[in-house]
């Protein structure tokens, strides 16, 4: 065997050292703009993302309700395909349906709709709150509150009225006195709801009055959006199914693909990406996973738009364990983007790379960043919050979310793991994420922490970052000088 003379490194033996800021250089100036797809330096990517997020090909992440609110904040998601192919293409068609800068009353929400309705409706629109009227017009008195997030589909009667599961009318401080649009719009702010919908004397739905800021694009400015408005989606892949599976995800609306496997170094990926830049030139496909710059060139030579990297280091993986596969995921980004960096001076063409999986806390993500990871996917982060497939579960603390491994018994992803044609045994696990809320708020306050980062190190661009940061290995005991050295009155929240 032949021994890698370097140790396999990870996130939390780095530290960024501060660069020089300049006036210029503040939070409310930096970009996070990045592209997504091979394209040629100086010239702009057919995709790019304003904000450096993918959610993880996975059953208990990259749902349409997660996809439509990444979207939304400039990320994007990538359905997973451990599905039939028809449903898979009908979550791409749901994305799809959803038009950025949604325009209120249109939802073809009718008379005699009920609480199903309007919770498949709050949720296809990526609106997790709502109001509640009384009567059927726009200036009806307000009665309360729903949630989404508070609706199982199998512990609620989803064809009662919707003022069957009102929030009491007390929670709301204008409930009961007639309001004008323009204070129902008020209200909404208020009560930091998304939408109002307007029911009839019986709790049947007339109209949905969505936030006057989904109108304007002012709450999210930097939508992922393509043609006609529509808010961009990718879609996993496999390369069992991709000759069926990948006509009906195009034909659905799926903006761009991606292979999907533990192990993208081989002959099955390779024979795959040639079978669709044949058959389907126009559309991007990312492949991986890999972890070294061999396996990078194996894939961009063979027509991959972007690659990503991580193999091992997912916090539902035990493929480490299992096989002794992977590599530490600093050593694996680094090594990656040295040879995309090669491969940009050989070719002429940048294949932009994806750091994958087993990022902890929110600079886990700068640090990636600045290793030369041009955006990042996020199992684990994603799942959390309340527009992730995975059930909410109350624990004597507050609550919990689902979250399994597609190499999991619960998944069975045979198609992920070179296994054959069965799951033999199991490369991931079954467990639970803390539970974090609605994804807005939470990807909002990471964004902050990034924007702060590269204030710090004197960056307003990530590739300005790349080119300019300086990291610095840590030891052990001034790891432990990282944190805080003190009893702490309340604990500060630092895992993501
Ligand atoms: P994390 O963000 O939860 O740390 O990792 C998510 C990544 O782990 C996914 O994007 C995928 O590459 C990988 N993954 C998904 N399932 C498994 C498994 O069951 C896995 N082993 O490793």
């Amino acid at each position: 065997a032949k021994i890698i003379p370097e140790v396999s490194r990870t996130f939390n033996e780095y530290l960024l050292l501060p660069n020089r800021t300049r006036i210029e250089c503040s939070t409310e100036t930096v970009d996070l703009r990045t592209p997504l797809v091979r394209h040629v330096p100086g010239e702009a990517p057919a995709i790019e993302l304003l904000s450096p997020f993918t959610s993880a090909i996975m059953q208990a992440v990259s749902s349409p309700e997660l996809a439509i609110a990444l979207a939304r904040n400039g990320g994007l998601s990538f359905l997973h395909h451990n599905q039939p192919i028809e449903d898979q293409a009908a979550a791409v068609r749901q994305v799809k349906r959803f038009k950025a800068g949604f325009i209120t009353s249109d939802t073809n929400v009718r008379p005699d709709d009920t609480l199903g309705h309007l919770v498949e409706v709050m949720r296809r629109t990526g609106h997790s709150t709502a109001a509640v009227t009384e009567d059927g017009t726009a200036t009806g008195r307000l009665l309360g509150m729903v949630t989404s997030r508070d609706f199982h589909p199998q512990r609620h009667a989803l064809d009662q009225p919707v003022s069957s599961r009102m929030t009491p009318i007390a929670e709301l401080p204008h409930a009961g006195h007639e309001v004008s649009l323009s204070e129902a719009n008020a209200q909404l702010w208020d009560q930091r709801l998304d939408c109002l919908p307007v029911v009839d004397e019986k709790g049947h739905l007339q109209h949905l009055v969505f936030r006057s800021d989904y109108t304007d694009n002012k709450r999210f400015p930097h939508q992922s959006v393509d043609a006609n408005k529509r808010l961009r989606v990718g879609a996993g892949i496999n390369t069992h199914d991709y000759q069926e599976r990948i006509p009906a995800l195009l034909e659905a609306g799926a903006d761009l693909l991606c292979f999907d496997s533990s192990d993208g170094y081989s002959d099955w990926q390779r024979n795959a990406l040639t079978w669709v830049k044949k058959h389907y030139p126009e559309i991007p496909v990312g492949g991986g996973n890999v972890v070294d710059g061999e396996g990078f060139n194996f894939l961009a030579e063979a027509g991959a738009d972007f690659v990503k990297v991580g193999v091992g280091g997912g916090s539902i993986c035990i493929t480490r364990d299992q096989k002794g596969i992977g590599r530490g995921q600093a050593s694996a980004v680094m090594d990656v983007a040295a040879a995309r960096d090669e491969f940009r001076e050989r070719t002429g063409e940048y294949v932009p790379i994806c750091s994958d999986g087993g990022l902890v806390h929110d600079y886990h993500v700068a640090l990636a960043l600045a290793m030369g990871a041009d955006f990042v996917m996020m199992g684990r982060y994603f799942a959390r919050f309340d527009q992730a497939p995975g059930a909410k579960l109350p624990t004597r603390d507050g609550f919990v979310k689902e979250y399994w491994g597609e190499g999991s018994n619960r998944a069975r992803n045979f198609q992920r793991y070179g296994q054959g044609d069965r799951l033999i045994f199991e490369e991931g696990v079954d467990g639970y994420v803390p539970y974090a809320g609605d994804l807005n708020e939470g990807l909002a306050l990471t964004i902050a922490k990034i924007k702060a980062t590269m204030v710090s190190c004197g960056s307003m661009t990530l590739p300005e970052f790349q080119a300019t940061a300086r990291l610095t290995l840590v030891s052990e005991q001034s790891f432990q000088e990282s944190h805080a050295n003190v009893s702490l009155r309340d604990t500060a929240a630092t895992a993501v």
